[in-house]
């Protein structure tokens, strides 16, 4: 169903319909420390060649947004310096030897301020375009994030960043459950975990979209570039 402010994008179940300005990129926890050679994604034994390959098409995909004026939102998982707001059990889980809070290679892991915690030089934030700073995998819980989209009058989200099965399944399903329509382009997501990548996926657009919609930045890019760029 296209009308005429609406744009179409080829996807799977089937077309996504958006009206751009009623659509915000959303991307979710490009943040150093899980990114860079000799971060804190790197230290735990991942391999980030895995998520590196979605820089590009994020870069991409980023610039034409901005190009076309539309709504750029980006969300930063990580505590307060004085970690009150980490339950007990996310600091313990995994019974690794560092865990959030302690100093890792790039500063305290996963704390607000440090360089890690920020977002990497080539998908920087402009100051116009919101910060989600979210304690959980979630980029709802707990944040202003519903409450910045409603003032905007955004009810769509592209959703990009990683890890696919992690933050951005999660956010995906917090914001379905919000009446949010939203589209994943599978190049602009990633796991460490190819076999992650493709169940977290397959798990959004199973069942007729049962979470959303999964597609391909060039699509995006290409339904962008005949009607706005
Ligand atoms: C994110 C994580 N951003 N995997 N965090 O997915 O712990």
């Amino acid at each position: 169903m296209n009308t005429a402010s609406s744009i179409s994008v080829p996807a799977e179940p089937y077309e996504f319909d958006f009206v751009p300005a009623e659509t915000a990129l959303v991307i979710i926890d490009m943040q150093r420390d899980f990114l860079e050679p000799g971060g804190f994604g790197e230290m735990l034994g991942n391999d980030v060649s895995q998520l590196r390959r979605t820089i590009e098409p994020n870069k991409k995909l980023l610039a034409a947004w901005r190009k076309a004026g539309l709504q750029v939102i980006h969300t930063r998982e990580g505590h307060r310096p004085d970690l009150g707001d980490l339950p007990p059990a996310k600091k313990v889980r995994g019974r690794g030897k560092s865990c959030i809070g302690d100093v890792g290679p790039m500063g305290r892991i996963l704390v607000r301020g440090e360089a890690g915690h920020d977002i990497i030089p080539e998908l920087y934030p402009l100051p116009s375009e919101p910060i989600i700073d979210k304690p959980g995998k979630g980029a709802f819980f707990a944040t202003d994030l519903h409450a910045i989209l409603q003032n905007l009058g955004i009810k769509q989200l592209i959703v990009t960043g990683v890890t696919t099965e992690v933050c951005v399944n999660t956010t995906v399903r917090e914001a379905n459950d919000r009446g949010y329509d939203c589209l994943v382009p599978e190049d602009c997501c990633g796991s460490y975990f190819p076999e992650f990548q493709e169940m977290g996926l397959k798990m959004i657009k199973a069942q007729g979209g049962i979470f959303g919609w999964v597609s391909h930045s060039s699509k995006v890019l290409a339904a962008l570039g005949t009607t706005l760029l």
